[in-house]
This record gives C-alpha cells, sequence and structure tokens, in this order.
C-alpha cells in the first residue's frame, strides 16, 4: 500500500521569536526537512537587493515561489519564514505563528547585529500582532496555532507538540 503524504507545516513569526530554532529541533525530532526561507531566497538570489531603508532582503516572489512549489510538492517539510501571506493556503496543513514577551524578544534582537531602528520596527511588529494577523488572514482557523516562544520550557513543549501533532496527522491518514 502507498504511503500517506507527510504534511508540510509553516512556522512563521517576527524575526526573533524562535522560527529557526523550532525547525530544527522540530526537524530533528521528526525527520521532516527544514526549509529556511531567508537562506533559500540568499542562497539562489532571488531578490532584487536589499531595501535600504528597512534593511531587508527586496523579495523576487515569483522566482522563489517557483521554487518552493516543487519542494513542498512531496509534503514533509517545514518551512521558516517572517512573513507569511505571500505562500499559497494550499500548501499548508499547519501554520504555527510564534510570539514572544517584547522585553525578552528585545534582548534577543539587541544580540544581534541589528540597528536599533530595526530592533525596534520588529519589536513595534510583535506588540502589533502584525504577522498574526496576517496569518488569520491568509489561512484557515482550524490549521492556525499561536506558541508562546519566551521560554526554554517553551520551546521544548513546541518540539513536543509539533511531534505529537505530526502523529496524529500521520494516524488520521491511514
Ligand atoms: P528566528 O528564526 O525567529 O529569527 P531564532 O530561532 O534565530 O529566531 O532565535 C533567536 C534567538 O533566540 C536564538 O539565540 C535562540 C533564542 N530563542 C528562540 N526561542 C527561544 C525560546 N523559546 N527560549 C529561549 N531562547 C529562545
Amino acid at each position: 500500500m502507498a504511503q500517506p503524504r507527510l504534511p508540510n507545516i509553516l512556522i512563521t513569526g517576527t524575526p526573533g521569536t524562535g522560527k529557526t530554532t523550532l525547525s530544527e529541533l522540530a526537524s530533528l525530532k521528526t525527520g521532516m526537512e527544514h526549509i529556511n526561507v531567508t537562506d533559500l531566497v540568499k542562497a539562489r538570489g532571488f531578490h532584487s537587493g536589499l531595501d535600504t531603508e528597512f534593511d531587508t532582503l527586496i523579495l523576487d516572489e515569483d522566482l522563489l515561489l517557483d521554487e518552493m512549489e516543487i519542494m513542498v510538492q512531496p509534503g514533509g517539510k517545514i518551512v521558516d519564514f517572517h512573513t507569511c501571506g505571500i505562500f499559497p493556503e494550499r500548501w499548508f496543513d499547519l501554520v504555527i505563528v510564534l510570539t514572544t514577551d517584547n522585553t525578552t524578544l528585545y534582548d534577543r534582537l539587541a544580540a544581534r547585529d541589528y540597528s536599533a531602528k530595526k530592533i525596534q520596527e520588529n519589536v513595534d511588529c510583535e506588540i502589533m500582532q502584525v504577522v498574526l494577523d496576517e496569518a488569520r488572514e491568509s489561512y484557515k482557523n482550524d490549521i492556525l496555532v499561536n506558541l508562546d516562544s519566551s521560554t526554554p520550557d517553551q520551546m521544548e513543549q513546541n518540539v513536543l507538540r509539533i511531534a505529537q501533532w505530526l502523529e496524529s496527522y500521520m494516524a488520521g491518514r491511514q
């Protein structure tokens, strides 16, 4: 009998909320493959340079989405990106929005080489729940989960939660 198709998971949230760390740990735990979209954009040049005002890459969405369409098609991917509205809704079986306590997020971003302006913009984005709102507009409520990612305990819980979700998803496909 053919194996049921593995699902795809999107992990999104403001920079610094722990997407890459969670994606890597969940990938180790489940065997799903982590796609770090920022790294993919940089490695494949799916951008047209730097937006100097916001200190972010200007995405070439068409090139990025064409490439990713092929990658997600077989399933089994954990996609990690700070914005979520650009992806087709049909790609994902679970969408996780990570959120973090504001002062903790500030400290994490300050530990990076971000300018004071960029740190403030990202903390403001978190306070305004920009990514959560974008996810609510882009995906159905029943596949959307908002998880707190402020402490190491929560990180551990979130990894377990993904592993348990995958197990019950696959059990439902038997
Ligand atoms: P992102 O990929 O969202 O930008 P990251 O995974 O690079 O974030 O994490 C940023 C830093 O914060 C990194 O040093 C790991 C740490 N971190 C993330 N989530 C955490 C959590 N729940 N508890 C403790 N540290 C965390």
